[in-house]
C-alpha cells in the first residue's frame, strides 16, 4: 500500500477490509494532486462535500418527491433535498430546481423527455464546434430519437453564427433550442437566443453545464432569465459532486420532475442529493465568487501564454473557464499534444477545432481549463508558467522527466488536498 495519507473520512476501514481497492483510490488521489489537472470539466470538491458523498444517505431508497415518497423513513433525506432546492433557487435566482439527476445527460434526457416526442424536431450546437454527444450526436439516444438541426460558429470569427441560428429555426421550425457547448471558450448571446426561440416559438433549454459554476459566482451573466429550462451538471466549476441538476420556470416544474422521476430514472441517489445542497451553500459564499473571477482570469492568462509560445487559441481568447488551442502552429495533433503533456504530469484532452480536418481521436487542437489549478490557488503568474511547461512538453518530448519535476515543484506550493 502507499504511504500517502489520506484526510476526511475515516479511511481506515476500507484500507483494512479491501487493501486493493484502497490502494487504487489512494495512488489515483496521489495522482490527481501530483500533476497538474486542466481538465475544463474536473475540479477538487471539498472535503465537505466529499464527507456528504461518502455518508448513509447512499443507503436509502427515496423515490419520489420530498413529503411524497414511495418508501418509509425518508424523513431525514427529505430535509437534505429541501434544503437543496431552496438553496438552488436562491443561488440562481430560479423558480423551480430539481437535484435528482444522476448526471448532465440524465438531466438533458429528462428535460427532452418533458417537452418532445420522438420524431421532434431539434435545434442544437453541432458537436465537431463545441457541442455536446447529448446535443443531436447519431451515436447518442438524442441523434436517433430526435430529428437534430445542427448550428456552428462561423469559420472567420468562430463565434456562434447567430444569423444561422435565426435561419435554421425559420426553416425547421424546431420544438426546441438549446444554448450551451462543452469546448466553447467564449460568452453565449442568451436573449438572441431567446428572441429567436419566441419568433418561432421554441421552447429554450440552455445546457450550462460548463460554465454554471461561473453563473453562481456571479463572473458571467446567468441564463436563468431567458431560458423555459437550465441543465447542468454539478462537477464542473461548480466544484460539486458528480451529477446533474435541473432549473426551471415554475410553469414547467410538474412536467420537468414527473421527466426525472418517474420517466426517466428511479430512486434518487440522495447522499448525492445532500452533497449537491453542501456545494451550493459554498457556492453562495464570496469566497466562491473570488474564486470564479480568479478561474477566468487564470483562463484568459493561460491562453495569453499558449500564443506567446506558437499556440493559437480559437476565436482569439476566452471569457470563460476554458481556452480551445490550436496546436498545429507547433506542427502536432491534439492527440500527440495530450500524450505528450501526459507524460510530464500535465492531464489536458485533445479537442476538436471548428473546421478540423482531423478526425476527432487524432484533432488539430487541445482544451484546458482552470478549475482545478484555481481552486489549488493558482494565479495567472503560475499560469505563464504552466504555458511553458505545455510548449515544452510538447516540442521537447525527451525533456518530460524534467517537466514532471517542474509541475511537481509547481502543485507541491499549491497543494490540491492538504497532506497533514
Ligand atoms: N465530458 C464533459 C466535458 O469534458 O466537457 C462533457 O460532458
Amino acid at each position: 500500500m502507499t504511504t500517502v495519507q489520506f484526510w476526511g473520512p475515516d479511511f481506515s476501514a476500507l484500507a483494512a477490509e479491501d487493501p486493493e481497492i484502497a490502494d487504487i483510490l489512494l495512488a489515483e488521489l496521489d495522482r490527481a494532486r501530483s500533476g497538474l489537472q486542466l481538465i475544463a470539466s474536473e475540479n477538487f470538491t471539498s472535503p465537505a462535500v466529499l464527507a456528504a458523498l461518502g455518508s448513509t444517505l447512499s443507503n436509502k431508497y427515496a423515490e419520489g418527491y420530498p413529503g411524497k415518497r414511495y418508501y418509509g423513513g425518508c424523513v431525514e433525506v427529505d430535509k437534505a433535498e429541501v434544503i437543496g432546492i431552496e438553496r438552488a433557487k436562491e443561488l440562481f435566482g430560479a423558480e423551480h430546481a430539481n437535484l435528482q439527476p444522476h448526471s448532465g445527460a440524465s438531466a438533458n434526457l429528462a428535460v427532452y423527455g418533458a417537452f418532445l416526442a420522438p420524431g421532434d424536431t431539434v435545434l442544437a450546437m453541432s458537436l465537431p464546434h463545441g457541442g455536446h454527444l447529448t446535443h443531436g450526436s447519431k451515436v447518442n439516444f438524442s441523434g436517433k430519437w430526435f430529428d437534430v438541426v445542427s448550428y456552428g460558429v462561423r469559420a472567420d470569427t468562430e463565434l456562434i453564427d447567430y444569423d444561422e441560428v435565426r435561419d435554421l429555426a425559420r426553416t425547421h421550425r424546431p420544438k426546441m433550442i438549446i444554448a450551451g457547448a462543452t469546448a466553447y471558450p467564449r460568452l453565449i448571446d442568451f436573449a438572441a437566443f431567446r428572441e429567436i426561440a419566441d419568433e418561432v416559438g421554441a421552447i429554450l433549454m440552455v445546457d450550462a453545464a460548463h460554465f454554471i459554476g461561473l453563473v453562481a459566482g456571479k463572473a458571467i451573466p446567468s441564463p436563468v432569465p431567458y431560458a423555459d429550462v437550465v441543465s447542468f451538471t454539478t462537477h464542473k466549476v461548480l466544484r460539486g459532486p458528480r451529477g446533474g441538476m435541473i432549473l426551471s420556470r415554475a410553469e414547467h416544474a410538474a412536467k420537468i420532475d414527473k421527466a426525472v422521476f418517474p420517466m426517466m430514472q428511479g430512486g434518487p441517489l440522495m447522499h448525492a442529493v445532500a452533497a449537491k445542497a453542501v456545494a451550493l451553500r459554498e457556492a453562495a459564499s464570496a469566497g466562491y465568487q473570488a474564486y470564479a473571477s480568479a478561474v477566468i482570469e487564470n483562463a484568459q492568462a493561460l491562453a495569453a501564454a499558449l500564443e506567446a509560445r506558437g499556440m493559437r487559441a480559437v476565436s482569439g481568447g476566452t471569457d470563460t473557464h476554458l481556452a480551445l488551442i490550436d496546436v498545429r502552429g507547433l506542427d502536432v495533433t491534439g492527440a500527440e499534444a495530450e500524450e505528450r503533456c501526459d507524460a510530464a504530469g500535465i492531464t489536458l484532452n485533445k479537442n476538436a477545432i471548428p473546421y478540423d480536418p482531423q478526425k476527432p481521436m487524432v484533432a488539430s487542437g487541445i482544451r484546458v481549463g482552470t478549475p482545478s489549478v484555481t481552486t489549488q490557488g493558482m494565479a495567472a503568474a503560475d499560469m505563464d508558467l504552466i504555458g511553458a511547461l505545455i510548449a515544452q512538453a510538447i516540442t521537447e518530448p525527451a525533456s518530460a522527466g524534467d517537466i514532471a519535476g517542474q509541475v511537481q515543484a509547481l502543485v507541491a506550493r499549491h497543494p490540491a488536498y492538504d497532506r497533514t
